[in-house]
């Protein structure tokens, strides 16, 4: 089956945990003929939370994707798991649909994640529909849940159907006018929503008003409604069980006859070239193709899938694409459609659709594909992403595990946006950061289930640095007379402190030969090896110039290692010399907080040695306080933000600079250190 851009509808089921989306998922899969039976939570047979992981806990981690392909129309349906911690992958997806559909659980009514996600949506232009969930479920307030709705996101929000026989179904009352329905009026809802419809328009509304509904056309109706979901002057509201099945058909037709196709959409913020001009991608299938990749998923079995969606032009099996840049072409092998956990293979994907290459490495999330050279730095418009920001840092359980945990790691990266892998090369540490500590325990148990790769978890150490602050000479004479040939070299120099920030030098000032010109590179590499390892406290050593200016050499027994071992030496002589400090690292901090929270959000900040720079106000009545802060005092400000705001506030931060850390600090890292052993 073949499907026209105009016959695609794509629409994400978001919300907070626990509203129902994966039931409704399946519900619709089931009723769109994609599915012969639908599957519960409870039983753990549903299409989209295959993953042992989801089925163990019993809701969603991952996002899952269905095709559901009616007479007339192509829905492409993705679930996505509600809580915040997932919401990495949920973003995402976001970029591949016109329509978030935000689920809300009628017994509970507007929580966290409906906010958020009605937030997230807004932001992306992408056209929004409430879908009040469990409309079954005893005591649920119906009319109380559409009023706050419509208190909390506008009078916008109107419905689109109304329960009828005690839930046990909807009436449509967007196209009908009479009915008895369980609360309110058919009569009133279906007024109230062509109202709001016909006002987008002015000559749609001057018409509407002299003549009445009957004299508009149904295409004229249909694109005041299509123009309101693009400018978000309506959010059409509707009422479904997931679990007996009422609205659920009734939602189908919707997303058929009243959601945007992708003509219909916001055009995606593509943006070309160094500039960032913007693009317009559009759906026709005869034009260069323009794909954004929005997830990646590290299969089993598959390999590597790159799961994109085309916004225009045509992908097919066998043709040469460009990724980002268009400097390297790749075959299209094969293509996917996804359907759950399964792949079937397709020859072709049209605007709007969304498929997936296998087994092409370079592909990133966020990657564009194109075939067009001339559209060489086509991208998307970054999306924002909150900040992973808890870390913890990870070694292998096992020895020789640390390759394995390292590709292992960078998989799991590729997958999810909000999980991050820094690398501390100067501390031998890994950090995993992710945006809770529920988040970094689920994908340190993926990473033992899925990779097989056990890890012992502690704080990350702060990266701390060394310096002098004076100038100082030191002196070393390596000798050694075993049996044979004997070791010998003397080496004399000089340390200087440099600006912060500005590295280090070496500087050959021997004159004479006194060294032997061969052997100053050892010097140097004696030197590196302190520079690397630390003098005082085990920390990489900065902003010092070392000049060397004397030593002495011998015809025979002056070697390469007798030089090394001799500029090691002498340079940590000097440093002892030149009032060595231990340096810690600064952070730019930026707390987003709502206005009543500021004070204890600085006094709290005043605390840990920061530095308020300043405050500014935004719209909305949130208010960002700068300040500068030693990294050190931050460890756990997840958890102290989180308690001082009552979860509103949020943070990120930045290495700004490296100053010295307070005296009994400095005290306390040098005592904890225990140098390596010399091999000499
Ligand atoms: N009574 C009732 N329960 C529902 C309905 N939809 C979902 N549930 C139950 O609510 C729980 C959470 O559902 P789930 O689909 O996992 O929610 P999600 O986190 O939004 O994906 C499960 O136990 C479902 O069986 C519904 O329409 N009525
Ligand atoms: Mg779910």
């Amino acid at each position: 089956m073949s499907y026209s851009p105009q016959q695609i509808r794509s629409v994400a089921l978001v919300g907070h945990a626990g509203a129902g989306k994966t039931t409704l998922f399946e519900a619709l899969l089931h009723a769109g003929g994609a599915i012969q039976t639908a599957g519960s939570i409870e039983r753990g047979s549903t299409v989209s939370d295959f993953d042992p992981q989801e089925k163990a806990r019993g809701h969603s981690i991952g996002i899952a994707l269905v095709t559901v392909d009616r007479p007339d129309c192509r829905l492409q349906l993705i679930d996505t798991p509600g809580y915040a911690e997932f919401r990495g992958p949920t973003l995402a997806a976001l970029a591949a649909v016109e329509t978030c559909a935000v689920v809300v659980n009628a017994a509970i009514g507007i929580e966290h994640g409906t906010r958020r996600m009605m937030h997230y949506a807004r932001e992306r232009g992408l056209a929004r529909l409430l879908v009040i969930n469990r409309i079954d479920a005893d005591g649920a307030d119906l009319p109380g849940l559409l009023a706050a709705l419509r208190e909390e996101f506008g009078s916008e929000c109107l419905p689109v159907n109304l329960p009828a026989d005690d839930g046990r179904r909807v009436l449509d009352c967007f196209f009908h006018a009479a009915g008895a329905t369980d609360f309110s009026s058919l009569a009133a809802a279906h007024a109230a929503i062509v109202d709001q419809v016909v006002e987008i328009n002015e000559k749609v509304m001057g018409r509407y008003l002299d003549a009445g509904e009957g004299a508009l056309s149904r295409e004229e109706l249909h694109d005041a409604f299509e123009q309101c979901l693009r400018e978000g002057h309506l959010v059409p509201v509707c009422f479904v069980s997931a679990r007996s099945g009422a609205g659920v058909r009734e939602l189908l037709e919707l997303a058929e006859r009243l959601l945007p196709n992708p003509a219909e959409a916001n055009p995606p913020p593509f943006l070309r070239g160094a500039e960032g001009q913007p693009v317009t991608a559009l759906p026709d299938p005869a034009r260069h193709v323009i794909a954004d990749v929005f997830k990646i998923i590290n299969d089993p079995f598959v390999g590597k899938l790159a799961v994109f969606r085309v916004y225009q032009g045509t992908v097919r099996r066998d043709a040469q694409l460009f990724i980002d840049d268009g400097k390297k072409p790749f075959k299209v092998g094969h293509l996917f459609r996804i359907k759950g956990k399964d792949y079937v293979e397709i020859e072709h994907a049209g605007p709007g659709e969304i498929a997936a290459v296998a087994k092409i490495e370079e592909i990133h999330f966020d990657a564009v594909l194109h075939d067009s050279h001339d559209e060489d730095t086509i991208r998307l418009k970054p999306l924002s992403f909150p900040q992973p920001m808890v870390g913890l840092a990870v070694e292998p359980a096992h020895r020789g595990q640390e390759q394995k945990l390292a590709q292992a790691l960078a998989r799991m990266a590729e997958e999810d946006p909000c999980f991050r892998i820094e690398h501390h090369k100067e501390l031998n540490e890994i950090v995993v950061r992710g945006l809770s500590d529920l988040h970094l325990k689920l994908m340190l148990e993926r990473l033992r289930e899925r990779y097989g790769v056990e890890v012992h978890t502690h704080p990350p150490r702060i990266a701390y640095r060394e310096t002098v602050s004076a100038t100082a000479e030191g002196h070393y004479r390596h000798k050694k007379q075993t049996g044979g040939a004997g070791q010998f070299g003397e080496v004399f120099l000089r340390v200087e402190p440099l600006p912060r920030g500005a590295g280090f030098e070496f500087v050959d000032a021997v004159r004479g030969g006194t060294i032997p010109h061969q052997f100053i590179p050892a010097v140097e590499k004696g030197v590196r090896q302190v520079l690397e390892h630390g003098a005082v406290a085990g920390y990489p050593l900065q902003d010092v110039r070392v000049t060397v200016f004397d030593g002495k050499y011998h015809p025979v027994d002056s070697k390469e290692i007798a030089f090394v071992s001799a500029g090691r030496k002498a340079f940590l002589d000097a440093v002892a010399k030149a009032r060595p400090l231990v340096l810690e690292p600064i952070v730019d901090l930026e707390v987003n907080a709502p206005e009543p929270h500021v004070g204890d959000v600085t006094g709290g900040l005043a605390a840990k040695r920061a530095r308020i720079l300043g405050t500014d106000t935004l719209r909305g009545g949130e208010t960002v306080i700068r300040a500068q802060v030693p990294l050190a005092e931050l460890a756990d400000y997840a958890t102290e933000l989180k308690s001082m705001t009552g979860g509103q506030g949020r943070y990120a931060m930045d290495l700004s600079h490296y100053e010295p850390a307070p005296p009994p600090v400095q005290k306390q890292l040098a005592s904890a250190w225990k140098p390596r052993a010399e091999d000499d």
